[in-house]
């Protein structure tokens, strides 16, 4: 009997170093504060809006309030201290065990948006597929969608949200784009080339992708 089967974390995932996470928060804020400040944004801000009151002025760093607390992540399995369906048996897995504690480099491939969330999508190689568990790339359990299209770090979530939403809402861009809706290019903006995917659903394709450093290892709160 081993230790790590009696206390498995919150969730597994990797940490972005120190200086990484401070990197990408800012890169996140200048996409927000962009993107809030072009005339289609504005044009388009009724879904972030309340019914009741539409004309009140939309400011996308308040809106996205709920921050990260501590240095970003990249959630892989969700574990909830071993009570999670499949915590078990993720944990058990060789390549878990040889790569706690070991330095990864993430590829940020674009940056999203939609009236819940913000975030980054997050591109794995080969090696961090192999980390990544095989039944969380859905919404639906018919999704077929493929492996490691969940893979984000949550950047932000709106009053009321909580941060499972943000890959859940990358999925349903990864879904638009399974269907053939690739989103409208809207224009180039810092960074690179930004998507509409309609209903408040932002996309910016990132045309230099940003590595970060990060550790695999356990969350435990
Ligand atoms: O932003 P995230 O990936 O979404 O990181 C946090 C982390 O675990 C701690 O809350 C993620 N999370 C929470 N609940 C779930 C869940 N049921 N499935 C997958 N990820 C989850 C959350």
């Amino acid at each position: 009997p081993s230790l790590e089967k009696d206390f498995l974390p919150l969730y597994y995932g990797w940490f972005l170093s120190k200086k990484s996470s401070e990197n990408l928060r800012k890169t996140g804020q200048a996409f927000l504060d962009e993107l809030g400040s072009l005339k289609v944004f504005k044009k388009e801000s009724k879904y972030f809006l309340p019914a009741e009151d539409p004309k009140v002025k939309l400011d996308l760093t308040s809106y996205f309030a709920k921050r990260p607390p501590s240095v970003l992540h990249c959630t892989t399995k969700f574990t909830d201290f071993g009570k999670a369906m499949g915590a078990d048996e993720y944990a058990q897995q060789e390549v878990v065990k040889a790569s706690y504690g070991k330095a990864f480099t993430l590829t940020i491939s674009a940056l999203f948006l939609t009236t819940k969330t913000a975030g980054a999508r997050v591109e794995l190689s080969e090696q961090e597929l192999l980390l990544w568990p095989g039944d969380v790339d859905k919404i639906l359990p018919i999704d077929n969608l493929p492996k490691g299209s969940r893979a984000h770090i949550t950047l932000g979530c709106a009053s009321g949200i909580e941060p499972v939403q943000t890959g859940l809402d990358l999925l349903e861009f990864v879904k638009l784009e399974k269907a053939g809706t690739k989103g409208d290019e809207i224009e180039e903006i810092g960074g690179g080339k930004l998507l509409y995917f309609g209903n408040g659903m932002w996309m910016l394709l990132l045309s230099k992708k940003i590595e970060v450093k990060a550790i695999f290892s356990g969350y435990y709160g």
